[in-house]
């Protein structure tokens, strides 16, 4: 059964990922200086090392244990967790309990921030970009309720294995109830609500964790002798609205599961791509060709259907066991043309011709976005820094354009150890729908 007043919504059917990353100025620290996995590790604000000032931005969850936590100043959390001075210190024979103090690095932050986001935009067409770590994706049609667990499980193994930072996903029917499931299980949650589960999965919650209800309006709530969800979704609203204007109205639908707001897309993809792998490897050139043909059809249809004009046309081709070869070529202007990505795609690909392989992968990349049609969608609003890779392709003509996507890539055609665009061992045989036949496995979803 629905939510009363939810069937027939906008936002009734829809499938909502809420995606938050778990402590993730720490999980770049960590990333940076695998030696803090595991470790209380604490990122400060106005910090400097061996100094008292400053805020806490972020701690990783053995940090919290000790009671330090994100806004807290820098004295307070030293005093519940005192700091590891360097590795000369290591001779103290103290057993007290040790953190790692880091100062905020924001640039860094961001560029792990958009190795992510670049793998949502992968995923889905429909991206909210919100904070440096947060992000809601609508993939409504694409997935279903009974795979979406498989769906989000993939992107979180995706994220960690080619970014190195955890991630925590909810699934629910609408924006508010995502992000309240996305929290629910922190870190390395993944909660999915089904539309019908929606009012009890909220019920038991105390009102602090509706998405808007800050601790002041919590505390005037409980005066009121609303203490959870449930004592929300059925208090009187004539008096909410009495007592808090318009957003009593609204924390008294969200209380009941009902946020028709819809993903508005925010931030753009730097790149497409979609890939497959052969259940077993193949010499065989006709199919290598079909599935080059498919995958090249595939992005350029992703690309048809976000308005992208793409500029940089690239394969990759895994050679078994994990040798992955890149090929890319680019134009001398943004197109917008799948004849042209299959002939360029058909072409890089003669280099491997009567070679094994065992992946395939297309690209389109340095891209660039027909403003008339795309007007209203990308509003920017500071989701996306300045800087980023996604509004520079029109006026280049160099292949490397110093962007990072691009850069990593090198110029037209480079050969690299790692898989500059997906990580190899992530995809292998996560899907459990394919729409292409045979024994290939389209996994471009994750
Ligand atoms: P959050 O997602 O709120 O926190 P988090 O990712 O550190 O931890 P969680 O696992 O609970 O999601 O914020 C994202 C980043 O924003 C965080 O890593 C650091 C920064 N931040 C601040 O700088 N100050 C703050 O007060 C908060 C809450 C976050
Ligand atoms: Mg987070």
């Amino acid at each position: 059964m629905r939510e009363e007043g939810h069937s027939g919504s906008p936002a009734a059917d829809r499938v909502v990922l809420h995606v938050d990353m778990d402590c993730f100025y720490a999980a770049c620290e960590r990333r940076r200086d695998p030696t803090l996995v595991g470790e209380p590790v604490v990122v400060g604000m106005g910090y400097e090392d061996g100094a008292t000032h400053g805020a806490v931005a972020t701690a990783s969850y053995e940090a919290r244990a000790f009671g330090v936590e994100s806004a807290q100043p820098i004295s307070q959390a030293l005093e519940a967790l005192p700091r590891i001075a360097d590795e000369t210190d290591d001779g103290t024979t103290d057993d007290e309990p040790r953190g790692y103090y880091r100062t905020v690095d924001l640039e860094y932050y961001q560029s792990v921030s958009e190795e992510v986001k670049a793998i949502l935009h992968e995923v889905s067409e429909t991206v909210r970009e919100v904070s440096i770590d947060e992000a809601y994706l609508d993939v409504t049609g694409r997935v279903g309720w009974h795979s979406v667990d498989v769906f989000a499980r993939n992107l979180k193994a995706r994220i960690d294995e080619e970014v190195g930072v955890p991630a925590s996903i909810g699934v629910a029917p609408n924006m508010s109830t995502a992000k309240i499931a996305s929290d629910h299980d922190k870190p390395d949650g993944l909660v999915v609500v089904e539309p019908d589960a929606v009012r009890g999965f909220l019920a038991p919650l105390p009102v602090d964790d509706i998405h808007g209800i800050g601790p002041v309006t919590a505390r005037e709530l409980r005066s009121m002798g609303v203490e959870t969800a449930a004592d929300l979704a059925t208090a009187d609203r004539a008096s909410l609205v009495d007592r808090f204007g318009t957003r009593g109205r609204e924390f008294h639908e969200r209380a009941r599961g009902v946020d028709r707001r819809v993903v508005e897309p925010v931030g753009r993809p730097k790149s497409l791509s979609s890939e497959s792998a052969f259940t077993e490897q193949t010499a065989d050139s006709d199919r290598i060709a079909d599935s080059l043909r498919t995958l090249a059809s595939e992005v350029a249809d992703r690309a048809a259907a976000r308005d992208a004009l793409y500029k940089t046309i690239g394969i990759k081709v895994v050679r078994p066991p994990f040798d992955v070869n890149t090929r890319e070529r680019s134009l001398s202007g943004p197109v917008a043309d799948a004849d042209l990505v299959r002939s360029v795609v058909a072409d890089l690909a003669e280099e491997f011709a009567g070679e094994t392989v065992r992946k395939l992968g297309v690209r389109v990349s340095n891209l660039s976005f027909d403003e008339a049609t795309q007007s209203g969608l990308d509003r920017w609003e500071g989701a996306t820094p300045s800087g980023t890779a996604t509004d520079h392709a029109t006026t280049t003509d160099t292949a490397a354009d110093g962007t990072d996507e691009s850069s990593a890539n090198g110029s037209s055609e480079t050969t690299h150890e790692h898989p500059p665009w997906s990580a190899d061992a992530s995809s292998d045989g996560e899907t459990d729908a394919s729409p292409l036949r045979g024994q290939t496995t389209v996994f471009d979803f994750v």
